[in-house]
């Protein structure tokens, strides 16, 4: 199979194409987190170069956020693992004037396919609703995504909206998102920063101390 041409469905924000690929894929036997790291982010990737170099636009960012989308509604099913398991409680979201969900929403599926019981705020989220999200879940990590270097330091008063709510000293908080690093997570109080969703998942388990 060309898998190429499923980054190229991607980029040109062809949906039909890329899930038809994606079931190719998927019937001759590829590994659902090869097609997407390998092949379907690099179309994002692709695309976001482009728009930032002033050659694409932002409803070509939209197509392309749509394709993606539809490929990730096929593989994520896939990436469950062991559901017996719960390894706790995560509450996720994309911080307040943020609206980018796709990693997000990957990172979300690979909690849930690695046994972590998710609570998908969704994006926009402002430091109340994630305070109230961990209280009404008990929750035992607080995952924070943003995309937008002018959205990133929202992730500081989400901290300190936790630590006013004295849920700190029960809760682990992990940042990400393109423009995040560690140097910035320890600057805003997190517990950690990770570069991808399946770093996320074993950064969480040994924040628990649950890595197997
Ligand atoms: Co936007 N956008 N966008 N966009 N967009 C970027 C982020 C940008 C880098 C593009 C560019 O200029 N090259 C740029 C940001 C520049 C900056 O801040 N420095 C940008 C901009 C400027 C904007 C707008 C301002 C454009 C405009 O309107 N003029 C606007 C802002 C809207 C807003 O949020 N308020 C905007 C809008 C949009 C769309 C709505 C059109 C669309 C989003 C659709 C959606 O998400 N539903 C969109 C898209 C698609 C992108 C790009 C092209 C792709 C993002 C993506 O989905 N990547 C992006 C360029 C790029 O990233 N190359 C861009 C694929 C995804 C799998 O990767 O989200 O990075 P990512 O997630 C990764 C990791 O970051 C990590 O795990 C994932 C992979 O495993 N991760 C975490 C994410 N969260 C984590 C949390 C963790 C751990 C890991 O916690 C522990």
């Amino acid at each position: 199979m060309e898998l190429d041409k499923l980054t190229d469905a991607i980029v040109a924000g062809n949906m039909p194409n890329a899930t038809a690929l994606v079931n190719e894929a998927v019937s001759a036997g590829v590994a659902p987190q090869e097609i997407i790291s390998t092949y379907l982010i690099k179309g994002m990737e692709i695309i976001g170069a482009r728009f930032g170099a002033g050659q694409a636009f932002v409803p070509n960012l939209l197509m392309s956020a749509r394709a993606m989308k539809g490929c990730l509604d096929i593989l994520k099913p896939l990436l469950k693992g062991d559901t017996s398991i719960s390894y706790g409680t995560v509450v996720i979201g994309t911080v307040k004037g943020d609206l980018h969900d796709i990693g997000k929403n990957l990172v979300a599926s690979m909690f849930e396919g690695s046994g972590f019981e998710v609570v998908n705020l969704g994006i926009d989220i402002s430091a109340d609703r994630f305070v109230a999200a961990v209280q009404e879940h008990n929750a035992d990590i607080l995952v924070l995504s943003a995309l937008l270097t002018t959205t990133m330091g929202y992730m500081k008063d989400v901290v300190a909206a936790v630590k006013d709510a004295g849920l700190r000293d029960r809760i682990k908080i992990m940042v990400g998102g393109a423009p995040v690093n560690a140097e910035f997570a320890a600057e805003v109080g997190a517990d950690a920063y990770t570069a991808d969703a399946n770093e996320a998942v074993l950064v969480a388990k040994r924040l628990l101390c649950k890595a197997s």
